[in-house]
Parts: C-alpha cells; sequence; structure tokens
C-alpha cells in the first residue's frame, strides 16, 4: 500500500515535471532528488539552496527539491540525474561507486580518521579529483555535505568484536564493496533500498543495519534494532550534484550563482548536522536505544585488510588515491 502511494506520489511528481517543462515561454523548474525527511539537515539546507538560487537570479531560476525519496531509490535517481531526467539531487557517495569507481575510494572503511580528516580531504585536491571523475559521468558536485559515521546497529545484541557479527543478516547500501565489508566480519550483507529497511528489519528479514545516528532516528529503525555499537567504520561525504548537460547550458555568471549558493547551503547543512547529530542521539537513548561503546575498533579494521586487497586489485589505478587520503593530516 505504503510502496503503491509512493508511486503515485513520484508518478505525479514526474508529470508536474513534464508539464512544467513543456509549457512554452515559462522556466522550466528544476527538479531535485532527496532521500531524507523534509525537517532532515540534508532537506533543510537543500530547501536554502533553492531559495539562494531563486532570489539571487531574481527568480529566473527555480528549483524545487522532493524529499523523502518520492521521486525513486537512489541507485535510479542518480542514474536520472546523470541522463538529464531529474536535474539535481543530494546524493551519498557510497551508492555513487557504483557509477563512478573513483568515489568508492572515500566508502572504503575507516579511510577517514574522523569526520575533520574527511572534510580537509573533500575540501581539498583530493575532492576535486573525485568531482573530475563523477562529471566525466554526467554528475557535476555542488558541495559536499555531511553524514556523520555509520555504525551497526541490530535487534539481537551488542556489537563489540567483528565476531559478534557472525551469522547475522545486515543489510547494506548498494555497492558491492559494503558487501564484502560485512562478509570480511563474519556477517551477510543485503543491499536494499533505504525505505525497506524498516519493515524488514521489523519482520526480520534483516537483523541489522548502519548508518549514522540521524538515520538512524529519522526511520525510526531504533524501535526495531535497539542495539547501537559505535563501530564508526564509514565516514562518507555527501554530494549536491546537477546533471551535467543542465551545467553546460548556463552562461558563467549562473554557473557561480549555483555553486555559490550549493556552497553555502553546505556550511548551513554541516551545522545542522553537528546538531541534530546530538539531538537524534539523545532521542533514540531516551527511548530505550541499548549503545555500547566499541574498545578496540583496531579488530575492525585489521578485518577489513581483505576488502582493501581486493578493491585495489579490481582498481590498481586508485592505489594513489587511497595513499594519499591516508597521508592526508
Ligand atoms: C543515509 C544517507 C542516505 C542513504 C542512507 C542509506 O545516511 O544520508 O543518502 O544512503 O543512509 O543507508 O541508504
Amino acid at each position: 500500500m505504503r510502496k503503491l502511494a509512493i508511486l503515485g506520489l513520484a508518478a505525479a511528481a514526474l508529470t508536474a515535471g513534464m508539464v512544467l517543462a513543456s509549457a512554452p515561454g515559462q522556466a522550466k523548474e528544476w527538479r531535485g532528488w532527496n532521500i531524507h525527511v523534509p525537517d532532515y539537515p540534508v532537506s533543510k539546507a537543500m530547501d536554502a539552496f533553492t531559495d539562494m538560487l531563486a532570489k539571487r537570479s531574481d527568480g529566473r531560476i527555480t528549483a524545487k527539491t522532493y524529499h523523502s525519496g518520492v521521486l525513486g531509490t537512489q541507485p535510479d535517481a542518480i542514474e536520472q540525474v546523470r541522463l538529464g531526467g531529474i536535474d539535481f539531487g543530494e546524493f551519498n557517495l557510497g551508492p555513487m561507486g557504483q557509477v563512478v569507481p573513483t568515489a568508492d575510494v572515500v566508502s572504503l572503511p575507516f579511510i577517514f580518521k574522523n569526520m575533520d580528516h574527511m572534510h580537509r580531504v573533500m575540501d581539498g585536491p583530493i575532492g576535486d579529483e573525485i568531482s573530475a571523475a563523477m562529471a566525466e559521468k554526467g554528475l557535476v558536485a555542488l558541495a559536499w555535505y555531511d553524514s556523520g559515521a555509520r555504525s551497526f546497529y541490530n535487534s539481537k545484541h551488542p556489537i563489540y568484536t567483528p565476531a559478534d557479527l557472525k551469522g547475522m543478516k545486515i543489510r547494506v547500501m548498494n555497492n558491492d564493496l559494503f558487501v564484502g565489508m560485512v562478509e570480511a566480519m563474519g556477517g551477510n550483507a543485503t543491499p536494499m533500498a533505504f525505505s525497506e529497511v524498516f519493515q524488514s528489519l521489523k519482520t526480520g528479514v534483516v537483523d541489522g543495519a548502519e548508518n549514522n545516528w540521524p538515520s538512524y532516528e529519522s526511520t525510526n529503525h531504533f524501535e526495531v534494532a535497539k542495539y547501537y555499537s559505535d563501530t564508526e567504520h564509514l565516514i562518507i561525504p555527501e554530494c549536491v550534484c546537477i546533471n551535467k548537460g543542465l551545467w553546460d547550458s548556463l552562461s558563467p555568471a549562473d554557473q557561480k550563482l549555483v555553486k555559490d549558493a550549493a556552497r553555502e547551503s553546505a556550511v548551513l547543512q554541516r551545522k545542522l548536522w553537528a546538531e541534530r547529530a546530538e539531538d537524534s542521539r539523545k532521542k533514540v537513548e531516551a527511548a530505550g536505544v541499548k549503545f555500547n561503546k566499541v574498545k578496540d575498533k583496531a579488530m575492525f579494521q585489521a578485518a577489513m585488510q581483505p576488502v582493501y586487497d581486493a578493491f585495489l586489485k579490481q582498481h590498481p589505478d586508485l592505489k594513489k588515491l587511497v595513499e594519499e587520503i591516508k597521508a592526508t593530516d
């Protein structure tokens, strides 16, 4: 039923887009994809972004973000923004890696020491190199957003060591790298759309998943998977991306206007993110979530060696980038 309703909304949104696109003499409103609920930091920052576009262009550029994933799943939306069926979107670089292998370097477990390290890498030449690889696939990255650190949560028991994941069915985002990651820890990985995870946890199709505090909270996963263990195995940045054809059609002045607005929205997003991470954590703990610290993260890191080996065997050309990230202070 819910799926049907979502499909209906998506169809309505598509139709609305088509009508706007074909109205003569009227600039087409850009349509944006976002997976999160409207009060999420990503959503608020994207709304600020589109407000800035309209104001600063005196209404020449109008854009609207469709929140809550109504325009489809993340892997589909990435394709749609590449092809121009959707004009822009806010994507996690996890699923992006399936399309842009270079982007996978930031999805390697424990590649970043912490959030600050990730910021330094993404805001420098390595971020630019990832952007260039994305542009080759039809996606222009305008700004990087935060997504915190991802940890495991499940309905069975706390995770202290990789052995505690043994035999557990864990949902992962759509990327072979994450399947390898969970398997190297002894679990069974199930790639699945974000919107399916709540029901799957509830009915026992999966035992657990992994995400940051705000997503764990905003999706109500905490109600059906009460053990949250701070493995912090992934720190994956997100991007606001626009279709390359649309980008290339803009004047240099408009490109600047759009990029500046996206970058300013990222400053807001990072601030809202830090606040929401705190609030979400407090909310789920008050609701009875059983949180545990993982004392020996080195055990998890060591278990990831086969993931790195397999990745670098498949992409020897990315070895330099991986080493550069690790060497960034
Ligand atoms: C969230 C992320 C989303 C989506 C989701 C997931 O943290 O912001 O883009 O990737 O995780 O687990 O699918």
